[in-house]
């Protein structure tokens, strides 16, 4: 089995390569940053094979896919997982550099490496798109807006995909954790502000990235006539919030 997973270097995706690699499986991993991508090689061994370009720049999609060698060509599963939350401000305020990297790497990210990978899927009559979507696609939050909007995308991006796709024998699943720590996601969210990311777990027990790797490894090995179309993990430790009311008096 050939498996390709974006954002490899961090996370959920080092830990989804491991557990695919512990299988038996052959897997391209992929991240920008080529020093990290060496590192979770030299980890992993010679079945992991690392290739370093940005998710949302078309050109750097297009030229690592074509650059595949005929061995790793015939991909059987993309795990769409790079991607992530960039600021928490609130609308009127947000940056909009930060909206627009949410967009190239939850949206452009997926569509791209999607679209290049699914007519050898279809043409082998075989082939599983695993996207990483999150509660936040479905529960919105204070200062969620764009991730919000992004992880929406990825869900119903998901389903429609699934009409394209009846009678191909290609399988797509929407993987939708909660809250989940030991990654670089609250980092990245708050730009390195190490207080504001612990905050966000302090107290709580969160997912961990080898729940999400299990998660993503069990939908993957179910037999091939059965699809999960969209799995919603959250730790025990969350719940859903009740909708906000704002009073004048
Ligand atoms: P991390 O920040 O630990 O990992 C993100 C990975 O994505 C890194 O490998 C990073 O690699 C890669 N990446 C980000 N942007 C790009 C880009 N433009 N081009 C290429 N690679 C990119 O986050 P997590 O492991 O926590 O998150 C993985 C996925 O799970 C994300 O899609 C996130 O939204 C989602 N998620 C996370 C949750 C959480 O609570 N942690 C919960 C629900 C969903 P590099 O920087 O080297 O490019
Ligand atoms: C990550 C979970 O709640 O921080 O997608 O948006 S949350």
């Amino acid at each position: 089995m050939i498996v390709f997973v974006t954002g490899a270097t961090a996370g959920f995706g080092t830990e989804i390569a491991r557990k695919f690699l512990k299988d038996g499986a052959t897997v391209i991993g992929t991240g920008r940053r080529k020093d990290r991508l060496s590192k979770v090689a030299q980890e992993l061994g010679p079945s992991f094979h690392g290739i370093s370009f940005d998710v949302g720049k078309r050109s750097e999609v297009e030229a690592a896919i074509a650059s595949l060698p005929a061995e790793l060509a015939a991909v059987d599963v993309l795990v769409n997982n790079a991607g992530g939350a960039v600021g928490l401000d609130p609308g009127p305020s947000a940056d909009l550099d930060d909206w627009d990297a949410m967009v190239d790497s939850n949206v452009k990210g997926v569509m791209y490496c999607t679209r290049l990978l699914l007519p050898g899927m279809v043409e082998r009559k075989r082939g599983h798109i695993i996207n990483i979507g999150s509660t936040a696609g479905e529960w919105p939050y204070p200062g969620g807006n764009v991730y919000c909007g992004v992880k929406a995308f990825v869900r119903q991006f998901s389903l429609s995909l699934r009409s394209d796709l009846l009678g191909t024998g290609v399988r797509v699943t929407d993987v939708e954790p909660g809250l989940a720590g030991g990654t670089e996601f609250s980092q990245v969210r708050f730009k390195g502000d190490e207080k504001k990311a612990a905050a966000v777990y302090k107290g709580a027990r969160a997912l961990t990235p080898e729940d999400i790797a299990d998660t993503v490894h069990w939908v993957a090995t179910r037999p091939a006539h059965v699809n999960v179309n969209v799995i919603q993990v959250m730790p025990t430790d969350q719940a859903l919030g009740p909708l906000a009311v704002h009073r004048t008096s």
